[in-house]
């Protein structure tokens, strides 16, 4: 049966709908790194695209296959590409769009990596950059040039909780011919879909919410047509960007309890974000679920909940943030997020610590803002857990 029209979690769990024909009912792991060909003539019509057989594990395996291909049923898409990580799809989304004397305009709190490569390395083959707050389509406006290939937008983005605004900026991208890219990876496709909100590209860290489990690191990128998929997949396959085939089979696992895992991860995180709102050692936070956040009303169009992400900010700054830490007994103080576990973490000196001063402070990525990932465990100890942390501080 075919999925397309089936319900979110039907989807999740059975994706396409395709058989295996061995009549199993996961998709097996093939693990494999090359396939035989029939003869010499299909060996010479799989390379020349006229048969869809399989030819070698960096350029297509069926078990990564069926990943992109629900991934792309999920995010509403043409097609899938696996990528080794989520930083994997980043870069090979920038591959495939920039080049010496072409431009980027993106978002100046995404993840810290996404930008730290562009201006680290693609700087040093002649990529320009201009990192604005997205969340202000004006700011977008006025830093549109005439070479800028690619608009590239985290939202909620990381760390700040920032939403843009996707459908303005994909219009007015598109005025001017340029594709846009958005990060999903805090939303993940049941909370948003950025391709219906006119986004060309949406590409994902599957490390986080997709897989769920805090046990592999894989990337995805989804475009809506054709010509988009050809372009980013052909750089995938020559750059060696490609996904693991047992990589792909946890993913896929993990995958078909996205729903539920959202649904309860992010009860537990509204229960956490009211606590945490009026605690009196709490300064500010950011949660798309509250009121408070100052797009609260653009997230509740774009978005179908609030997920399970937030940043927050204590009294007495980095020291308070710094005890916090080193007191929680149930969270778990990592980086990464999106997992069953509740992870807590401080960007500035950790996932975003290789970011200019300038950098940091023009994205908001300020020294007392401490991330919290909320997971599944039961609310009433998540808040308990920082409720005896807090008093330490
Ligand atoms: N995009 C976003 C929004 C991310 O949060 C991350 C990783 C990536 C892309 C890259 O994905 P990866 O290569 O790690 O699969 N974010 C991390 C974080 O916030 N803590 O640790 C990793």
């Amino acid at each position: 049966m075919n999925h397309e029209h089936s319900g979110f979690n039907s989807k999740l769990v059975h994706g396409t709908g395709a058989k295996d024909p061995m009549g199993s009912v996961i998709t097996p792991i093939y693990q494999t790194s090359t396939f035989a060909f029939q003869n010499a003539d299909h060996g010479a019509a799989c390379f020349a695209g006229e048969s869809d057989g399989y030819i070698y594990t960096r350029i297509g395996n069926p078990t990564i296959r069926d990943l992109e291909k629900t991934v792309a049923l999920l995010e509403k898409g043409y097609d899938g590409i696996g990528c080794s990580s989520g930083m994997g799809a980043v870069t090979t989304v920038y591959m495939a769009y920039l080049g010496s004397g072409k431009h980027i305009l993106s978002h100046n709190a995404v993840y810290g990596p996404s930008r730290a490569i562009i201006e680290g390395t693609f700087s040093k083959f002649g990529v320009e950059s201009t990192y604005v707050d997205t969340t202000d389509l004006e700011q977008v406006r006025a830093a549109i040039r005439p070479n800028t290939a690619l608009i590239y937008l985290e939202s909620p983005a990381n760390p700040t909780i920032g939403i843009s605004d996707i459908p303005a900026i994909c219009r007015l991208a598109h005025q001017h011919n340029i594709p846009v890219c958005v990060d999903n990876t805090f939303c993940s496709p049941y909370l948003q879909n950025p391709l219906e909100l006119g986004a060309d590209i949406v590409l994902h860290s599957l490390t986080k919410f997709l897989n769920g489990h805090a046990d592999i690191v894989g990337g995805i990128i989804v475009t809506k047509d054709a010509a988009e998929y050809k372009k980013i997949r052909s750089m995938m396959v020559i750059t060696g960007c490609n996904m693991d085939p047992h990589q792909a089979f946890l993913t896929r696992r993990g995958l078909k309890t996205l729903a539920i895992r959202i649904d309860r991860a992010q009860e537990n995180a509204m229960k956490v974000a009211r606590f945490l709102e009026t605690h009196p050692k709490v300064a500010w936070i950011m949660y798309p679920g509250l009121p408070s956040h100052p797009q609260y009303e653009l997230g509740n169009k774009l978005m179908k909940g609030p997920g399970a992400m937030m940043s927050f900010g204590l009294k007495g700054g980095l020291e308070s943030g710094k005890k916090l830490m080193d007191h929680v007994q149930l969270c778990v103080l990592a980086v990464s997020l999106g997992g069953i576990e509740t992870l807590i973490q401080h960007p500035a000196s950790m996932t975003h610590s290789k970011l200019s001063a300038a950098a940091k402070k023009e994205g908001g990525i300020s020294d007392e803002l401490v991330r919290l990932s909320v997971g599944i465990e039961e609310a009433e100890d998540i808040i308990a857990d920082l409720e005896q942390a807090l008093a330490t501080v």
